[in-house]
């Protein structure tokens, strides 16, 4: 998180497996349309001021590569992330079994026990080939000790603004973080001794 004239930057970055819809989702939060191609994303990044509950604000997003071969990119993001949406498809049952995948990581490049995140089902519109319940999404995101929201990314979209807006919310409502604290104070102790 960063502030510049009052207006404090999100970073937000949306991770999961290719084709669960990272790319239709961000596009269609940012530009209100549905991409109906897929073109395997290798990073974009998105800025937009807006406005949420009431408090002026920037997002800042990240649509990272799904695609297994650009997974060395990972942790660099992850590093620059303020909040995360954890994305996966209810048609793809490996992209489900993959979120504990980038939840651990991401736990473990920020050296936390919790950071703000939230779980995205996308693709609900597809209910014909749903194969992840919402009862096993709200299980795992439960278990993952974050929310949950269904979403689709097709016309008429379903849940896209409140999944974005929801992770800025839990970003809002984190404590105050102790560690980065003690470091800003260790530091400045060190500057009186020289
Ligand atoms: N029916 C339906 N199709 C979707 C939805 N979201 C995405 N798609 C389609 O799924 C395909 C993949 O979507 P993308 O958004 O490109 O997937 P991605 O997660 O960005 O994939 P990578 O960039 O490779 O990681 C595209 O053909 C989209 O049109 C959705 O909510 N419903
Ligand atoms: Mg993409």
């Amino acid at each position: 998180m960063s502030k510049s004239h009052n207006e404090i930057t999100y970073k937000l970055v949306v991770v999961g497996d290719g084709g669960v819809g990272k790319s239709a989702l961000t596009i269609q939060f940012f530009q209100k349309l549905f991409v109906e191609d897929y073109d395997p994303t290798i990073e974009d990044s998105y800025i937009q001021h807006t406005n949420i509950d009431g408090r002026p604000c920037v997002l800042d997003v990240l649509d990272t590569a799904g695609q297994e071969e650009f997974s060395a990119m990972r942790e660099q993001y992850m590093r620059k992330g303020d909040g995360f949406l954890l994305v996966f498809s209810v048609t793809d049952l490996h992209s489900f079994q993959n979120i504990q995948n980038f939840h651990t990581q991401i736990l473990r490049v920020k050296d936390r026990d919790t950071y703000p995140m939230i779980l995205v089902a996308n693709k609900v519109d597809l209910v014909q080939q749903r194969k992840v319940s919402e009862d096993d999404g709200r299980t795992l995101a439960t278990r993952l000790n974050i929310p949950y929201i269904e979403t689709s990314a097709k016309d008429p979209p379903i849940n896209v603004d409140l999944a974005f807006h929801e992770v800025v919310r839990v970003i809002r409502q984190q404590p105050f973080d102790p560690k980065q604290h003690r470091r800003r104070k260790a530091k400045k102790k060190l500057c009186t001794i020289l």
